[in-house]
């Protein structure tokens, strides 16, 4: 479905084998060292979805090689087969070709978590963001390019579901308002949300 030009929504694009899969691989991602970590904003604030990233750390607002804002590790390597799935993701949506992902932010949210209106603008790349979310159901507000309010239209995300983001959509304002506890597929085995950006970073 197109939400919007450059913005098409798949739901169900992973299996319930490929999400169990993917979880996974989260999960070791999230551990130590270069692992899970609290975002604290410039302004004192705190992000309430806690991240942790490969290929590039990503720090309000730019990105550095290395866990500049935790444990100061070397950021973990951006695996071959990530690229591929997030190329055959923009194959799939938009059809059009892409230069190599290079960063993977993966972002976890308990029932209480959320994400304020914002705009993904620290990467050098026009390339489309590719989302994978995994768990609870959320509400994911996708506005306009202007400001941070309305007009925008919310679309419920689920487990398996794909998103891409290219062309004007790319620069859009966008936000996780809600999370559904409690909606997440019973065999997956994960409490709360989990959502994968892949980027490009054009640096
Ligand atoms: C639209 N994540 O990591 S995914 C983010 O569900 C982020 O965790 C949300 O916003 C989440 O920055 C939303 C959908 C998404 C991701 C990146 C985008 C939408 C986007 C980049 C540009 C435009
Ligand atoms: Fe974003």
């Amino acid at each position: 479905t197109q939400v919007a030009p450059g913005a098409v929504h798949l739901p169900d694009w992973l299996d319930a084998e490929r999400q169990r899969e993917l979880l996974e691989a989260c999960r070791a991602w999230a551990r130590p060292p270069a692992g899970l970590r609290t975002v604290r904003t410039p302004g004192g604030g705190t992000m309430t979805a806690r991240q942790v990233c490969l290929g590039w750390h990503w720090h309000p607002y730019t990105y550095a090689r290395t866990v500049v804002d935790g444990d100061g590790a070397p950021v973990k390597p951006f695996p071959e087969w990530l690229g591929e799935l997030g190329r055959r993701a923009v194959r799939d949506t938009l059809g059009e070709p892409v230069p190599a992902y290079d960063i993977a932010l993966v972002n976890f949210y308990d029932a209480d978590a959320r994400m304020g209106m914002h705009r993904d603008s620290d990467e050098k790349s026009d390339a489309p963001v590719v989302s994978l979310s995994l768990g609870d159901t959320c509400v994911f507000r996708f506005g306009n390019t202007e400001t941070r309010t309305r007009p925008y239209t919310d679309v419920e995300l689920r487990s398996g579901d794909l998103f891409v983001f290219g062309g004007p959509s790319r620069l859009a304002y966008h936000g996780v308002p809600r999370v559904h506890g409690g909606t997440a597929p019973p065999g997956l085995g994960l409490t709360g949300r989990l959502n994968i950006t892949l980027r490009v970073s054009g640096l």
